[in-house]
C-alpha cells in the first residue's frame, strides 16, 4: 500500500494516544520481554569462540569468525621501522583524538594512525547527545545509578565511578575548546531527558553534538601538529616476545603495503562493529566499524568482555531504502516523539532502556501489528509531526536539524509525515577488558570508547557513550604518555601472531577468514 495511506493512521490517532496509557513493566516482566524478543537471545545466532582467551564464551558468529580469522600480514615481513613514537593511537575518531591530545600535552611524541580520514567515526554520528551530570538536581551518584540500573547491573563499577566523576571536568575541557553544546535563555547549559535517565543530563548541539565535538577536536589535533597518518589501516600488533605491545603493522591502502610503526605504547580506539552486520541487521555506523581492535587486541591475548551482548538502537529508518538502518536520533523521543504500531497505539515508554523499546517494537512487528513496506520490510512509526503539533512550527528544524535534511533529501518532510523505524545495530556493549586508565590484559596496550568493554554493563544507556571516550582516551592517553616516557623501546616481533596460527591449526579454524577485515565484504564490489 501507498506509504501515505499507511501513515494517515498516525494522524487520525493522535489525540487517543495523547491519553492512553503506557504499559508499565514490573522487573521480571522487562527480563521476560527482553528474553523473547532482544536479538541477544537468539541461541542460533551464537557459538561458542574455539580459542583464545575468550575460548568457549558464546559470542555471535560473525565476531567469533572474526576474532579466530587468520592474519594478512605475511611471517616474512622486514619489520624494521618506517616510524617510531612514544604512543601510537589508532583510530581518528573521538577516543583517538582525546588520547592523542592529552598523550601529547605530556609531551610524548604521538603519531596518530586512522583507517580513513581523520573525523570518520562513529562519533560523528552521536546525534542525541552526551552525559553530565552538569546541573544543582543531578549528581555523578545519580548518573552512576541510572547507567547500573540500564546496564542490568553488569557494568564494571571502577570504570563507571571513574567516568561519571571525570564527566564535570570533560564538559569544561570540552568548552574550553569551543564546543558549541546548546543553552537555555539565560545562557546556562541546556540539558535534555534520555531512555533510561533519572534526570535530565544529556549536553546537546542540536542533533549535530557528535559532529560537533569532532570539529573541534579535529581542529585541536590539527593545530597540535599530531603527527597524522591518514588512509593507514592497523592490520597487527607487535609484541616483544614476551607478552609486552611494542608497536604495529599498519598497511598503506593508497598502495596496499605494509609499514611498521615501533612505538612505546599502542591506545586502540578503533570503535565498533556494526559493519559485521550481525544477525543481518542494518546498521548505524560508518563505513570502517569493522571491530578491528578486537581481532588484533584478542590475537595478543587480550581478553574480552560482554561480547555476547550488542546494543540495537530503537530508531533506524526503514524507509525509504536508501537510509535503511539510519539512526533516527532517540532526542526525538526524549522530546515527546510517539512510537506507534499499525492500529494506531503506543506500545511502550518511549523512554524506557533501548533494549525494552527495541524487544518491544520487534514485539510489535512479530506480532503483526507492525507495518510493512512495499519491499518487504517493516516497522512501526514514530510521530514525529507530533513535536510540531505540541511545541509549535518549525520546532524539528530548530532542534534535529540533521533529522530533517536525512529525510528532505528524499522528499520527505518530517515535519509533516511521521517515519517508520525498526531496530537497528548501533553499539557493541562489550569489547576489549581494560583498567581504570584504558589498559587492557596485555602490557602497553591500552584500549578507549567503543572497543572496550565492561563500563556500559549489557545495555549502553543513550549518550555515555560519548562520555566514555573523552574519558578513557584521556586517562589512556595520559597513562601510556607516562609509561612511555619512563620506559624504552621492546624488540618488534609478531611471534604471538605465530602461536595464534599454531593454535587455529590445531582447533580445525579455516585460514580463509582474514581479520581484521578492515571494511564490509560488499565495500569491494562497490
Ligand atoms: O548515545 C547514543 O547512542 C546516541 C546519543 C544516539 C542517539 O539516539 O542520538
Amino acid at each position: 500500500m501507498d506509504i501515505h495511506k499507511l501513515q494517515e493512521i498516525v494522524h487520525k490517532t493522535r489525540d487517543a494516544r495523547r491519553k492512553q496509557t503506557l504499559p508499565k513493566y514490573a522487573p521480571a516482566e522487562r527480563d521476560t520481554l527482553i528474553k523473547k524478543y532482544h536479538p541477544d537471545f537468539r541461541e542460533s545466532a551464537y557459538r561458542p569462540i574455539a580459542f583464545g582467551p575468550n575460548a568457549g564464551e558464546k559470542t555471535v558468529r560473525e565476531l567469533a569468525a572474526l576474532l579466530e580469522g587468520n592474519s594478512v600480514v605475511p611471517m616474512d615481513l622486514d619489520l624494521t621501522p618506517q616510524h617510531a613514537c612514544d604512543v601510537l593511537v589508532v583510530g581518528g575518531g573521538g577516543a583517538g583524538c582525546a588520547a592523542a591530545l592529552h598523550a601529547q600535552a605530556q609531551g610524548a611524541k604521538v603519531i596518530l594512525a586512522t583507517k580513513l580520514r581523520l573525523g570518520d567515526s562513529n562519533t560523528v554520528m552521536a546525534q542525541g547527545g552526551m552525559q553530565i551530570a552538569v546541573t544543582n538536581e543531578d549528581s555523578p551518584v545519580t548518573h552512576f545509578l541510572d547507567t547500573l540500573k540500564g546496564g542490568h547491573m553488569k557494568n564494571d563499577h571502577d570504570l563507571l565511578k571513574v567516568m561519571v566523576e571525570e564527566g564535570p571536568s570533560i564538559a569544561k575541557w570540552l568548552l574550553s575548546l569551543g564546543v558549541l553544546f546548546d543553552r537555555d535563555a539565560d545562557g546556562n547549559l541546556h540539558v535534555k531527558k534520555g531512555g533510561g535517565s533519572s534526570k535530565p543530563r544529556l549536553l546537546t548541539a542540536s542533533d549535530y553534538t557528535g559532529l560537533e565535538i569532532m570539529r573541534v577536536l579535529k581542529d585541536e589535533v590539527l593545530n597540535q601538529k599530531i603527527q597524522l597518518l591518514e588512509f593507514s589501516a592497523a592490520v597487527e600488533l607487535l609484541s616483544d616476545g614476551k607478552g609486552t605491545c611494542t608497536g604495529a603493522v599498519l598497511r598503506d591502502l593508497d598502495n596496499q603495503r605494509f609499514f611498521v610503526v615501533a612505538a612505546k605504547t599502542v591506545i586502540l580506539a578503533t570503535g565498533g562493529i556494526g559493519r559485521l552486520h550481525i544477525q543481518g541487521f542494518p546498521t548505524s555506523n560508518h563505513f570502517g566499524a569493522t571491530g578491528d581492535g578486537l581481532a588484533m587486541s584478542y590475537r595478543m591475548g587480550a581478553k574480552l568482555m560482554h561480547i555476547d551482548t550488542f546494543q540495537y538502537h530503537p530508531s533506524g529508518a526503514v524507509y525509504p531504502e536508501q537510509l535503511i538502518g539510519a539512526l533516527v536520533t532517540e532526542g526525538i523521543r526524549s522530546e515527546g516523539g510517539h512510537l506507534v504500531n499499525a492500529r494506531g497505539e503506543r506500545f511502550v515508554n518511549e523512554l524506557d532502556t533501548r533494549d525494552v523499546v527495541s524487544s518491544s517494537i520487534i514485539r510489535e512487528c512479530e506480532e503483526g501489528r507492525g507495518i510493512r513496506t512495499m519491499s518487504g520490510r517493516i516497522g512501526v512509526w514514530l510521530d514525529t509531526p507530533l513535536l510540531e503539533a505540541e511545541q509549535g512550527e518549525g520546532t524539528l528544524n530548530k532542534h534535529f536539524p540533521a533529522m530533517v535534511r536525512q529525510y528532505e533529501r528524499f522528499g520527505i518532510n518530517i515535519a509533516k509525515d511521521p517515519v517508520l523505524i525498526y531496530p537497528t545495530l548501533h553499539y557493541q556493549n562489550g569489547g576489549v577488558k581494560i583498567d581504570v586508565n584504558g589498559e587492557s590484559d596485555v602490557k602497553n596496550l591500552f584500549v578507549a570508547g567503543e572497543a572496550s568493554g565492561g563500563l556500559h554493563g549489557r545495555n549502553r544507556l543513550m549518550g555515555n557513550s560519548l562520555l566514555d571516550l573523552m574519558v578513557y582516551g584521556k586517562r589512556s592517553g595520559l597513562t601510556a604518555a607516562a609509561r612511555a616516557q619512563s620506559g624504552s623501546q621492546g624488540k618488534l616481533t609478531m611471534e604471538h601472531v605465530m602461536k595464534f596460527k599454531d593454535e587455529a591449526k590445531k582447533h580445525h579454524v579455516s585460514a580463509d577468514v582474514i581479520s581484521p577485515m578492515l571494511f564490509p565484504a560488499y565495500a569491494k564490489k562497490e
